[in-house]
């Protein structure tokens, strides 16, 4: 079976300036090494290892050896070939934290094809686009997970998609692809790429109205892993644990899944986040570090009196995605007996650890420093100026792993990069005299639930489609669980609707139930600003004020 649609090729993105390639080529950052040969590479030397364990799609135990996974990926990868997709077609990735999820990303990433991120959470709304936008040749999702068919997830993205992609299930394909199918190839060799082509498409956690897809090269995401996993210490005897979506950039390469493969140690797949299943697993495969959100970390510190588990394994906790309170950090070593590492990422680039051997203070309260000296790090007020050294302001940042544009949309790259390629994170930071960061806020109209992140504009978007809305603002309240939650202050036409009947209709457009506001709040009017802009800032004092009441 071959492919009847030719997919156009990937439109090229913000490439790097040619001095700057130049001078991370010349530091020895950008190697020609690509993801096409990354895992037969780590093969030949770590082959008998376990590379992976975890459950597959039917619920099966699986480990796996670095040969064994090897195999699988070079099975499958002709198999994708046969189905007529190859090198720079993008792959629609929507897999949860099972080992299908790793064979079947060196899969791709074996051919050349680029992986787009979605994550488990993502709905129609997010996988048509998705496909869409990247005019994606496949889409590859698990049959069934946590009590969701994404089958029928698939069948409604299919049915509104003019060039649909092929469908590839793990475990009951129903009408479409079994992986199983794929697998009863031929290996097919490594494909010959240029490693500063772009390998995979990311997701951003946005501002905008529609996601943003985060292009990174082979060259610079390499150099990002290879670098994170020197400096949490990973090594060939880490046994990592994934309770994280392992598609997310943070378990994904901070070190994560890749800074583990790239080390010959062995990832361990959580089929839930829940410490009961994560301390169990700890004690029977001697985990040695996981990353986690920090209401993840708050719920294995709540949890650890009532468990008896062995947790003497764990040496290093990361947590990141959104600020870890420092009185919840400190209490993680003398809690739960392992350091932990604040970890303070995006998705379009620059990564911040807090080192192993930084003193107490520096960990708890700090979200660390950059991985490299090439990290170029600005801090600027309002008006774009340097702030005073340790003064607060907007953190702007250019580096060998950040990227300079997102993909295909230049009218959002003139306003979120600089024109000298500095990207605008949308936080607010101060810099330590010791070169730390301390993350102090947020100026982006991002919500960040505990680490998930909301694009108010997006949730925005879907509102307004609503009959009965007028007018809408999404906001961030504050949150003792998440540290923040969402609410949709929504002006009506006549009577409002019952908020439920607003909630129910945002799930019913296909949106991640994440994106769904927790509160739905009617007014008359909004608060504005100066200029007549909606005052969010106004929003969330009289939200806060009210949840103090
Ligand atoms: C990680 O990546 P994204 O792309 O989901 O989100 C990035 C944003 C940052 O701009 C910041 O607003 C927030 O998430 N954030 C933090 C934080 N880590 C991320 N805010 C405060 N403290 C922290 N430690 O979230 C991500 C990517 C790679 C590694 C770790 C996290």
């Amino acid at each position: 079976m071959t492919s009847a649609i030719r997919r156009s090729p990937l439109v090229a993105t913000a490439p790097y300036p040619p001095e700057f390639a130049e001078l991370y080529r010349g530091a020895g950052y950008w190697t020609d090494e690509t993801f096409a040969q990354f895992l037969p590479a780590r093969t030949e030397r770590f082959g008998d290892r376990v590379a992976v364990i975890g459950a597959d799609a039917r619920g099966e135990q699986q480990r796996l050896t670095y040969r064994d996974l090897d195999e699988s990926a070079a099975r499958i990868a002709t198999g994708l070939l046969e189905l007529g997709i190859t090198a720079g077609d993008r792959v629609v990735l929507q897999l949860p934290n099972i080992v299908e999820y790793v064979e079947v990303l060196c899969a791709v990433f074996r051919i050349g094809a680029l992986p787009v991120f979605a994550l488990p959470a993502h709905r129609s709304a997010e996988i048509g686009f998705f496909c869409r936008f990247s005019d994606a040749a496949a889409y590859v999702v698990a049959a069934e997970n946590g009590g969701f068919d994404y089958r029928g997830l698939a069948r409604d993205v299919v049915a509104d998609l003019e060039r649909p992609p092929h469908v590839i299930v793990a475990g009951d394909a129903a009408e479409f692809t079994p992986l199983a199918e794929l697998r009863a190839h031929e290996p097919a060799p490594a494909a010959d790429l240029d490693s500063g082509a772009v390998a995979f498409l990311q997701l951003s956690g946005g501002t905008t109205g529609t996601p943003k897809l985060i292009p990174r090269t082979h060259a610079d995401y390499l150099y990002s892993v290879r670098e994170s996993a020197r400096i949490c210490g990973v090594d060939a005897d880490t046994r990592m644990l994934v309770v994280l979506p392992a598609a997310h950039n943070f378990p994904m390469s901070s070190p994560g899944i890749l800074g583990v493969l790239h080390s010959g140690g062995t990832v361990v797949l959580a089929p839930d986040p829940s410490p009961d299943t994560a301390f169990a697993l700890i004690e029977s495969e001697k985990v040695t570090m996981t990353s986690l959100v920090p209401p993840l970390a708050m719920a294995w510190l709540a949890a650890r009196p009532r468990s008896d588990r062995d947790l003497s394994s764990l040496q290093v906790m990361q947590v990141g995605g959104a600020k870890f309170p420092a009185e919840a950090a400190k209490r993680v070593h003398p809690e739960l007996g392992c350091i932990v590492q604040q970890v303070f990422g995006m998705a379009e680039g620059l990564v911040n650890y807090t080192r192993l051997d930084d003193d107490e203070d520096t960990i708890v309260t700090t979200q660390g420093r950059p991985i490299s000296v090439h990290d170029e790090i600005r801090v600027l007020d309002d008006d774009d100026r340097p702030v005073a050294p340790g003064e607060t302001g907007h953190l702007l940042t250019r580096g060998p792993y950040t990227i300079r544009g997102y993909y295909a949309a230049p009218e959002h790259n003139s306003t979120a990069f600089t024109p000298d390629g500095f990207y605008r994170t949308g936080d607010i930071v101060r810099v330590t005299d010791t070169g730390y960061i301390v993350v102090e806020g947020r100026a982006k109209d991002q919500i960040n639930r505990g680490g998930e992140k909301v694009a108010a504009e997006e949730v925005e978007n879907h509102l307004v489609a609503h009959p009965a809305v007028l007018d809408v603002a999404v906001v961030s309240m504050p949150d003792q669980y998440l540290g923040e939650r969402t609410c949709a202050f929504v002006v009506t036409e006549g009577e409002p609707p019952k908020a439920l009947a607003l909630k129910t209709f945002l799930r019913e457009r296909g949106l991640a139930a994440y994106k769904i506001p927790d509160k739905v709040q009617f007014v008359d009017a909004f608060p504005v600003t100066g200029v007549g802009k909606i005052s969010r800032v106004e929003l969330r004092r009289a939200l806060a004020a009210t949840l103090r009441d």
